[in-house]
């Protein structure tokens, strides 16, 4: 005998359905939101600086850098990685720290995916 109606989609105990009871409901765990961190074009910062962030901050390869510095050169921005909020936000410092510190106008932004 069927006595909990979470059941109801799974058995005939109501085969019209119109028992008014929701049967499915979202699962209860939720992801953590992601944020995208990117970096902007501008006039000044050398490429190669560019490629030495990539490769230092975000874990790429001399290759990978140099073809997302291309990106963010000839589209003036770019993704370059996706991280939980506290993650994204210690690269957006690191870089702006960075760059500051070699008095380079690179800007770095995260943004809500
Ligand atoms: N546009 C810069 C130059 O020509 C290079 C550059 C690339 C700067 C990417 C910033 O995020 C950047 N020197």
């Amino acid at each position: 005998m069927m006595t909990d109606p979470r059941m109801m989609a799974d058995n005939d105990d109501d085969p019209q359905g119109d028992s008014g009871i929701i049967t499915q409901t979202r699962p209860k765990t939720q992801r953590p939101p992601l944020y995208k961190v990117m970096l902007l074009n501008d006039d000044y910062t050398p490429m190669e600086f560019v490629v030495h962030v990539l490769e230092r901050f975000f874990g790429m390869t001399h290759a990978e850098a140099f073809e997302v510095m291309l990106v963010v050169h000839k589209k003036g921005v770019a993704v370059v990685g996706v991280f939980s909020f506290e993650v994204a936000e210690t690269k957006v410092a690191q870089v702006m720290d960075f760059a500051r510190r070699h008095q380079h106008p690179l800007q770095c932004t995260m943004e809500k995916e």
